[in-house]
């Protein structure tokens, strides 16, 4: 169980996901912003609690959707940066936000194919056993990746090599506009479609308490050896799919969702206790808001990255003058 100031920090990166988002989408509806947001509101707990769960030199190979790996490893500035895709970003506009890495900040960089990164979040876990690194790595992907071939193959090899990964589901139940339950042949737990000889673990993904305890567990497990285990976190997410695509989802399951919201469950349990006032969250939520919109003004005059794009992508690459490879 975290102590009083571990919870008001899991409590301020809770704030600081939600404040983000609310800025994004106000900005994004403003004035536009060049990457599209895909948002991850009401998904929160998972993203935060699994990152707050593991140490900063685990990999972690993040879905599209999970903003909290990227806020909780980067500035505040990096993130949007990123996503201006400007020349301070971390990959200096060679990638946007949504599938950006850095190997300093441990950040497995993705591709825009669905699934994609499992097998190399496998092969990162491969190779902190065979460099003899303390090292887990987690993979996030959605209810859409867990239908893809790679979830098989990935999984199949960590438990067959017992390698150090934990498997994340933020099991949002919906595929941009497809019912997962129209295209996934399980009754209830999408996890149970991993028939592998592993660990499985369904778990409230609106409560970031609990997804702490069970990253954390999975993660001691995965350094003592133990190999891989699969954590199912059932969760929602409010905004649709991405912000160019209409709502079709029932207004009544979007409400039911709200009421159990991540950010307002972890509040009322730190009120409770007494770990926090309404004051205190209220000045945090201010702060966070005032170093977001700084660094919006920041991204916004920013300039596109001068060095040629090709530049950094491929190790010990020449480019002739056009721009092509020089082989
Ligand atoms: C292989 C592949 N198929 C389709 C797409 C288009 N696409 C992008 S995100 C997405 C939905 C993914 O759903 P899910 O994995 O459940 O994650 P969520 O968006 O719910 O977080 C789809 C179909 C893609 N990028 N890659």
């Amino acid at each position: 169980m975290p102590d009083d100031s571990e919870r008001t920090e899991i409590h301020e990166y809770l704030l600081l996901n939600r404040v983000f988002e609310e800025t994004v989408l106000e900005v994004y509806e403003d004035e536009g912003i060049p990457e599209l947001p895909h948002l991850s509101m009401g998904q929160e707990a998972v993203g935060v609690g699994a990152t707050y769960a593991l140490e900063d030199d685990d990999w972690l190979a993040p879905s599209l959707r999970t903003r909290a790996v990227m806020l909780m490893r980067l500035s505040i500035r990096d993130v949007v940066t990123g996503m201006y895709g400007t020349a301070s970003s971390p990959t200096e506009g060679r990638v946007t936000e949504h599938h950006l890495g850095t190997s300093e900040n441990h950040i497995l960089g993705t591709t825009g194919l669905v699934g994609s990164h499992l097998n190399v979040a496998a092969g990162a876990a491969l190779s902190a056993r065979q460099l003899d690194e303390d090292r887990v790595t987690a993979v996030f992907f959605g209810d859409g990746g867990a239908t893809r071939g790679e979830f098989h193959t990935a999984i199949n090899y960590a438990a067959v090599e017992d390698l150090p990964v934990v498997f994340i589901i933020e099991n949002n139940q919906w595929i941009e506009e497809t019912p997962a339950s129209e295209v996934i042949a399980v009754e209830e737990d999408i996890s149970e479609m991993a028939g592998h000889d592993l660990p499985k673990e369904v778990i409230d993904g609106q409560d970031v308490d609990e997804v702490i305890e069970t990253v954390s567990a999975a993660a001691d497990r995965a350094r003592r050896g133990g190999g891989p285990t699969l954590i199912e976190a059932k969760t929602y997410r409010y905004r649709p799919h991405a912000e160019v695509i209409p709502e079709r989802r029932d207004e009544a399951e979007i409400e039911e969702w709200k009421e159990r919201d991540p950010v307002e469950v972890h509040r009322e349990r730190l009120l409770d206790a007494g770990v926090a006032d309404e004051e205190w969250i209220e000045e945090t939520r201010a702060e966070l808001i005032e170093e977001i919109e700084a660094a919006f003004e920041f991204a916004k005059d920013d300039p596109m990255p001068e060095a040629d794009v090709m530049d950094k992508v491929y190790k010990d690459m020449d480019v002739d003058e056009d721009g092509g490879v020089v082989r």
